[in-house]
């Protein structure tokens, strides 16, 4: 089923604020590539945003969420401390730290680092095909105890220490099913978090918010002066409408009372109250509600917009802007509904 453009957005929003990637990082050639091949059916990647898209790469792991292949640790052309900033700057809450040998001073400093971020790390110990003594005196097991008591003290300092590593083998397959059920448990459950995010009325709040917020620099654009002045609105309400993804279909759809934007400046402009205000209060009423209801970050069409509103006359100029407002109140309503509806759609399934 094709999605609603404006469902595709709320969707994209709250999977932006939701972990659908667990990080794959660790020692250099430890297998973390190969694990991930090893993992992922579709070996087609997609890049990670952000400036950390040169140095990983997110692979498919099942319908809901995706493996991000990270560089080795503690390489020369990648520092811990480029490091570092690479994880600040990705939105990942999970990570696998593979190994396949001793446990080196990158590691700990990296794994301590991860822990103070509040992210949570997964221990793999791969190649455990090559975990064989040499002098052939003790048993795999006990490598692999040895092993875990190293993991154990190393990192007791400064994390709760009750996980063992899990032992894999891209050779042998071994210990894959294991990585598969720990993986498969971490998106499930962020599976879960995000469909209880996506049907949260705050979320639908928050989203609409940042609608309204953002509609500001693209409402203001050079031409806002002339649009009003010759009183033509239907570029506003088209750019509105787009910015909200909402189409002339759904509104007659959910046959919702629809005003243009004109009729709502002619209704603003019979309220006996705006002329019996005082050209201050007014002047003041027009800066609170670009401030207020669109909360804008910069200063520049602000500015525009205040030297519209001078050529124009404060008392012509705010009914428009009050009738702008109404406007985009009411394509806020209709996405409101729209999303709504989606919501409980997926309420049922929860
Ligand atoms: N014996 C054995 N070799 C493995 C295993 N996994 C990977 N290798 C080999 O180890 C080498 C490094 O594998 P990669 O997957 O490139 O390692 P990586 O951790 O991604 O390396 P970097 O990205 O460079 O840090 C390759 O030659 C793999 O074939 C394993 O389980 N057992
Ligand atoms: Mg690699």
């Amino acid at each position: 089923m094709v999605q609603h453009p404006l469902i595709k957005a709320y969707k994209t929003f709250v999977m932006n604020r939701s972990y659908n990637q667990i990080g794959v990082i660790g020692q250099p050639d430890a297998g973390k590539s190969a694990l991930i091949n090893l993992l992922c059916e579709s070996k087609a990647y997609i890049s990670v945003e952000t400036d950390a898209t040169l140095n990983t790469k997110a692979y498919a792991y099942n319908d809901y969420g995706y493996l991000v292949d990270f560089p080795g640790v503690g390489t020369e052309i990648m520092s811990v401390k480029r490091y570092k900033k690479i994880i600040q700057s990705i939105n990942i809450q999970h990570y696998l730290y593979v190994f396949s040998s001793k446990i080196k001073a990158v590691d700990i400093e990296m794994i301590r680092y991860l822990v103070k971020q509040g992210k949570t790390v997964t221990f793999i110990y791969n190649k455990a095909d090559t975990l064989i003594d040499v002098s052939g005196i003790e048993t795999i097991d006990a490598l692999m105890h040895s092993k875990n008591t190293e993991l154990k003290v190393t990192m007791k300092p400064f994390m709760d220490m009750h996980q063992s590593y899990i032992f894999t083998s891209v050779l042998n397959h071994s210990g894959i099913n294991t990585l598969k059920e720990t993986i498969n448990n971490i998106f499930d459950a962020e599976e879960q978090a995000f469909y209880k995010r996506f049907t949260d009325a705050e979320y639908k709040q928050n989203y609409l918010n940042y609608k309204v917020n953002s509609a500001f620099p693209k409402l203001f654009t050079p031409s806002f002066k002339t649009i009003i002045m010759k009183e033509n609105y239907d570029s506003l309400e088209r750019t509105l409408m787009s910015h909200f993804k909402i189409q002339e279909d759904d509104i007659i759809e959910r046959k919702h009372k629809w005003l243009k934007i004109e009729s709502y400046v002619k209704s603003f402009e019979n309220e006996k109250s705006n002329q019996r205000m005082n050209k201050t209060i007014e002047f003041t009423k027009i800066v609170q509600l670009l401030r207020t209801s669109f909360k804008m970050k910069s200063v520049n069409p602000i500015i525009s917009v205040i030297t519209s509103v001078f050529e124009i006359g404060i008392v012509n100029a705010l009914p428009k802007f009050q009738a702008i407002n109404k406007y985009m109140d009411e394509i806020r309503k209709i996405a409101d509904d729209m999303i709504a509806e989606e919501q409980n759609k997926y309420k049922q399934h929860l």
